[in-house]
């Protein structure tokens, strides 16, 4: 039987990765809502990620999408985040916002702007040498959006010429995260649209490259856990993008749209390896706040994933295994139950006791005033958004 004391040693060593553009303003392709505060720039957005470390305690790392963070300086912006206690983690590529990839980047039937994406991929490999960071994580927006529009499988093709030209410009221990979405903004065939494309690809290419499941990038009903232990069974699940969603890539608080499916995905982890000391999957967070403040829609999310973390670390192995061999079908799932609905809000109190941070990170972040001094002080300038 698995006790709290153990919960905590995994959540000792379990940490999350926040987005920085979680920080800036966005919205959907509707609207996107302007907030007070919200950061200017790349360095604001690093400052808004070290408080979310401050209260959780859990959020060392903040990954970076090019162009959006784009500075003259990235060794400058590395020396500041450790000044604040943070470190920078993945490069998130984006060939999905140019003119020029209407047609797709990587994917392009043209060689010249296959060749545009594959030196925006090169940059992003060359800025992981400047801020230390050791994943690059690429999804595609490539897709076509009608029947005969382009050669499904010559697309196919041209991505793995691409990905193997990143991929040869990878030191030894840097790594290649490839991301697939099921749809959007391609409407009837999307290039990576499924961890089976993407694992092909990786398989293809070699060790340092791996798969990012990007929970809200299933079609509904899919079963994601069923995904997850099976990548962490072939060992190329590299990374997480945590989210939810209830209708499509809705990017919304993790676990709100589905506690119970991010336990099921966090058990898989547990069981499969995900959690042992030197695991290979980063756990990071991918969802734009829309409606709701910034900093604390992060902190809540964190809490949520901890939580699911807390209570797969519960599940009885014992227990479930004897039922499991035993054909015991009720039983194997009221092990599960068990431990899904047992309340860990407790136990994370104290792991946050523990740590000598503020046991209630929500309570704490509102109380510390800090919503409003970047209200008073980020004044003029542009705030970041979506896309700038
Ligand atoms: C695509 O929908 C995605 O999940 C990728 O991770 C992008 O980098 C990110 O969202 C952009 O917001
Ligand atoms: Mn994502």
């Amino acid at each position: 039987m698995a006790t709290p004391k153990e919960a905590k040693e995994v959540l000792k060593r379990f940490w999350i990765e926040t987005p920085s553009w979680a920080y800036g303003n966005s919205g959907t392709r509707f609207k996107v809502f302007a907030q007070p505060g919200v950061p200017r720039d790349p360095y604001e957005k690093i400052a808004d990620a070290a408080q979310v470390h401050k209260f959780t305690g859990a959020a060392p790392s903040v990954a970076l999408h090019i162009p959006w963070d784009k500075v003259d300086d990235y060794k400058h912006l590395a020396d500041y985040a450790a000044e604040l206690g943070v470190r920078l983690g993945t490069i998130n590529s984006n060939t999905f916002q140019d003119d020029d990839y209407k047609l797709g980047s990587v994917c392009h039937p043209d060689a010249k702007i296959r060749q545009k994406a594959v030196d925006h991929l090169y940059e992003c490999i060359e800025i992981m040498g400047k801020t230390g960071s050791t994943d690059v994580k690429l999804w595609f927006a490539d897709g076509t959006n009608y029947p005969g529009q382009d050669n499904l499988a010559d697309r196919q093709d041209r991505l793995a010429d691409s990905l193997r030209k990143c991929y040869d410009r990878l030191g030894p221990d840097q790594r290649m995260l490839l991301e697939y979405k099921f749809f959007e903004p391609a409407f009837y065939s999307t290039d990576v649209p499924d961890w089976g494309t993407s694992y092909v690809h990786c398989l293809e290419l070699g060790e340092k490259a791996s798969v990012c499941v990007d929970t809200g990038h299933h079609a509904p009903g899919t079963n994601i856990e069923f995904i997850v232990a099976g990548l962490l069974r072939a060992k190329r699940l590299g990374a997480f993008d945590f989210n939810s969603r209830f209708y499509a890539d809705d990017d919304l608080i993790v676990g709100a749209a589905d506690p119970f499916q991010l336990f099921r995905i966090m058990h898989e982890v547990n069981i499969n390896g995900g959690f042992d000391i030197g695991t290979p999957v980063s756990y990071v967070l991918d969802q734009c706040h829309n409606i709701e403040a910034k900093i604390p829609g992060q902190i809540r999310s964190i809490m949520n994933v901890q939580e699911a973390v807390a209570k797969a670390v519960l599940v009885d192995q014992d227990a479930l295994k004897k039922a499991q061999l035993a054909g015991d079908v009720l039983a194997g799932h009221e092990v599960l139950m068990d431990a899904y609905n047992t309340d860990v809000r407790g136990l994370l109190r104290e792991w946050r006791s523990d740590k000598g941070i503020d046991p209630e990170p929500m309570k704490a972040y509102a109380a510390s005033g800090y919503a409003k001094k970047i209200a008073t002080d980020r004044v003029g300038g542009n705030q970041a958004g979506w896309g700038a």
